[in-house]
């Protein structure tokens, strides 16, 4: 147990380390968590396990408009288990650990003093993330196998073509399109305001001593980035041993904001933007799958396959829970998106840690 694991704790200076000495990077284990890893497999073969792989998604069809974008959270945790734990190995000798994702969903709620009493009610809720790959969807593959820890939650997956229009405004954002971007290919600290595409005092609400961060869209790291607190808090020496604390709920909290990222050396510099490669897609055409650990733990569950809390899922990609769009083509499989939602009987966060996600045969 206990490496430190995820890379973005690389200060600045390795930024240029990694761009300049490769070698020096694999040192640091730059590369474990790169959108840019080099691959030899052409197929699509298995969901990646990299943060930087993800980002924010667009709204599911099936989640209605007025329905509230609660909070995901994924990286690689700090503390990774052996695989005997995970996989039931007989333990050996310098056996590894298993690099997991772990996605953490906190549904939108509100915490109301009425009367003296301390109440939080959560509202309806999704939250989710997605991917576009230019690898090939083998047809070959007829399952989705999960091999996850996940006490309850509602876990949807989306397989197909996918609308990337995160905010829904019609409209393709990207940090350095013009005209708020100079469209050199790269971000700049200027032009590192985020999926939003608002800087924070621009975003609705800001208050420079109460609200720094009013989308909440800030990338923190360690006490690196751009600070979603005012500064009578950032600049606490005791705000600041949370930052450093792998333990600490915060120490994670910010790492997949997009305003301030161009610090964070997984994203190697390029600028968040909607469209993912090529071009813009709006279109939808996919099929959707849930695993329901909460209400149906069972559904999928490959018998047997519990160790230690450690189970094995493998959905039937050929039945899907529902279908969007009427030109769907598994040699076009183009998305992903992996989303959660909660209704107002929420009663608190789902956390899933993922040890693998892949297609099989
Ligand atoms: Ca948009
Ligand atoms: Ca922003
Ligand atoms: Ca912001
Ligand atoms: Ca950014």
């Amino acid at each position: 147990m206990g490496s430190f694991s995820d890379q973005s704790r690389v200060p600045r200076l390795a930024l240029i380390l990694c761009a300049s000495l490769l070698i020096s990077c694999a040192v640091l284990s730059c590369g474990d968590d790169s959108p840019t890893k080099p691959t030899d497999n052409p197929y699509f073969s298995s969901l990646p396990m990299q943060r930087t792989a993800w980002q924010l998604s667009s709204r599911p069809e099936s989640v209605s408009h007025g329905v509230h974008r609660g909070r995901l959270l994924w990286h690689l945790p700090y503390y990774l288990p052996l695989r005997s734990e995970v996989y039931g190995d007989s333990a050996q000798a310098g056996e590894g650990e298993v690099r997991l994702l772990r996605v953490v969903y906190r549904p939108s709620y509100q915490v109301f003093e009425f009367g003296g009493v301390i109440d939080t009610i959560f509202y309806p809720s999704w939250a989710g993330i997605m991917l576009e790959t230019n690898k090939i969807f083998d047809t070959a593959w007829k399952y989705l196998e999960i091999r996850c820890y996940a006490p309850h939650g509602r876990m949807h997956f989306e397989l197909g073509r996918i609308d990337e229009d995160v905010n829904g405004d019609g409209e393709s954002f990207g940090e350095d399109d013009p005209p708020l971007g100079d469209g050199n290919g790269a971000v700049s600290e200027a032009e590192d305001i985020g999926l939003d595409g608002l800087a924070d005092q621009d975003e609705p609400g800001y208050d420079p001593d109460r609200n720094v961060d009013p989308s909440r869209d800030n990338w923190y790291f360690r006490n690196e980035g751009k600070c979603p607190y005012p500064p009578s808090i950032c600049g606490s020496g005791s705000f600041q041993a949370r930052m450093e604390d792998p333990g600490d709920p915060l120490y994670f909290e910010f790492l997949n904001g997009t305003e301030g990222n161009s610090l964070d050396v997984a994203t190697f510099g390029n600028p968040d933007q909607e469209r993912m490669i090529g071009y813009f897609d709006t279109d939808n055409h996919y099929y959707s799958y849930v695993l329901d650990f909460t209400d149906h733990p069972d559904s999928f569950y490959v018998d047997d396959s519990d160790i230690n809390g450690w189970r094995t899922y493998r959905i039937p990609l050929l039945d899907p829970e529902d279908v969007v769009g009427n030109n769907f083509d598994w040699s076009r499989l183009t998305h992903a998106r992996v989303w959660f939602e909660s209704d107002d009987n929420a009663t608190g966060f789902d956390t899933v840690l993922i040890a693998h996600w892949r297609f099989t045969e």
